[in-house]
């Protein structure tokens, strides 16, 4: 009703922020201060992805820099944008990024949180105009502050996140996180440059209607993962597939749905990066009432190995993700 919209459309993120950390009796304000960096870095991708298309124009828009660099590509200054954000807050001691081969120390041992981010995910979807989204998970350091980061701060399962969330450069641009009571989206009022509470403490539908899964890659799906596509046939379910993962969850969250991207010859750990993809979405659709596996074991109790592991991953509707993990286990490997 009009009344709760205009409640909802009151409350920035940075409003929000504040009223939450009441939730945390002991909290310093480091974690708000850092999802405020995480924001603002979200601002600014925000801008230079609708500018994409114009800045390759150059000159034309007086966009050309001095030295007439070639643009770069986006996915690179979103983590250049990111990791400044990061730097900046001095709240974050390591940074696990998609962009960056090894883990990126900030030397600041007296930073309490290790972030890892995909910056820009499906950047092959910006020259095309497809939706893309930023993916962070946040965990609170391991090792005492004060002291060098160690791999224990790094190689931490999913289940030791403090907070996680994704931005969704959409039709609208979104902000969705949770610091682990419940999830709340915030969707970007461009001409004032805020935030604003739109979807509060979201909800995965037990079921859904949708499946994603990239069907070109059939030939290669275990006998279980073909069974269900089969079975999502047979009942006339509804097949969207973005290619973008954060459009595709979202969408999926907010409707009811699954999305899969299972072990293929390509990719016999799956496609999806465990750190900084599957992990913070995980966390995401269990705080929203739904479930994210990778076939055999939930996300969140997966112990990393590497930084860019990858895994397979089924995430969405409770009873949706319960199926296929019921066929997994009743269908035996072809040999
Ligand atoms: P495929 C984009 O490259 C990405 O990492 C995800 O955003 C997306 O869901 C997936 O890969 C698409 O992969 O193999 O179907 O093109």
């Amino acid at each position: 009703d009009q009344s709760n919209l205009a409640y909802s459309v009151g409350i920035t993120l940075d409003r929000f922020i504040k009223l939450k950390q009441s939730d945390f009796p002991f909290a310093s304000g480091e974690l708000s201060q850092l999802l405020r960096d995480i924001a603002l870095a979200a601002k600014i991708v925000n801008r230079e992805t609708n500018r994409a298309g114009l800045a390759n124009i150059g000159g034309a828009f007086g966009q050309t820099n001095v030295q007439g660099e070639e643009q770069q590509k986006l996915d690179v200054i979103a983590n250049i944008r990111f990791m400044r954000a990061l730097s900046k807050g001095g709240e974050v001691c390591a940074i696990v990024s998609e962009e960056e081969d090894a883990v990126i120390d900030l030397k600041n041992n007296s930073g309490k949180y290790v972030v890892a981010i995909d910056p820009l995910d499906g950047s092959s979807n910006i020259d095309v105009n497809i939706s893309i989204g930023t993916i962070f998970s946040i965990y609170r350091r391991k090792t005492p502050v004060g002291s060098p980061i160690t791999e224990a701060d790094i190689m931490q399962p999913g289940n030791q996140q403090v907070a996680a969330g994704y931005v969704l450069y959409g039709s609208s641009t979104m902000l969705v996180y949770t610091t682990g009571c419940g999830i709340n989206g915030f969707t970007y009022e461009n001409s004032l440059g805020e935030f604003f509470l739109s979807h509060p403490d979201m909800k995965a539908p037990e079921d859904g209607k949708i499946y994603s899964i990239n069907e070109g890659l059939e030939q290669e799906w275990e006998p279980a993962i073909a069974a269900y596509v089969r079975q999502c046939k047979a009942e006339k379910l509804q097949s969207r597939y973005i290619g973008s993962l954060v459009a595709d969850f979202h969408r999926n969250l907010l409707k009811g749905g699954i999305y899969l991207y299972p072990a293929t010859q390509k990719n016999p750990s799956g496609k999806l990066r465990l750190l900084y993809e599957a992990n913070a979405l995980a966390l995401l659709i269990e705080q929203a009432g739904g479930t994210a596996t990778d076939g055999h074991r939930r996300i969140l109790d997966i112990q990393p190995e590497s930084l860019h592991q990858r895994t397979p991953l089924i995430i969405g509707s409770r009873n949706m993700v319960e199926q296929v993990k019921g066929l997994i286990q009743s269908t035996p490997m072809e040999k």
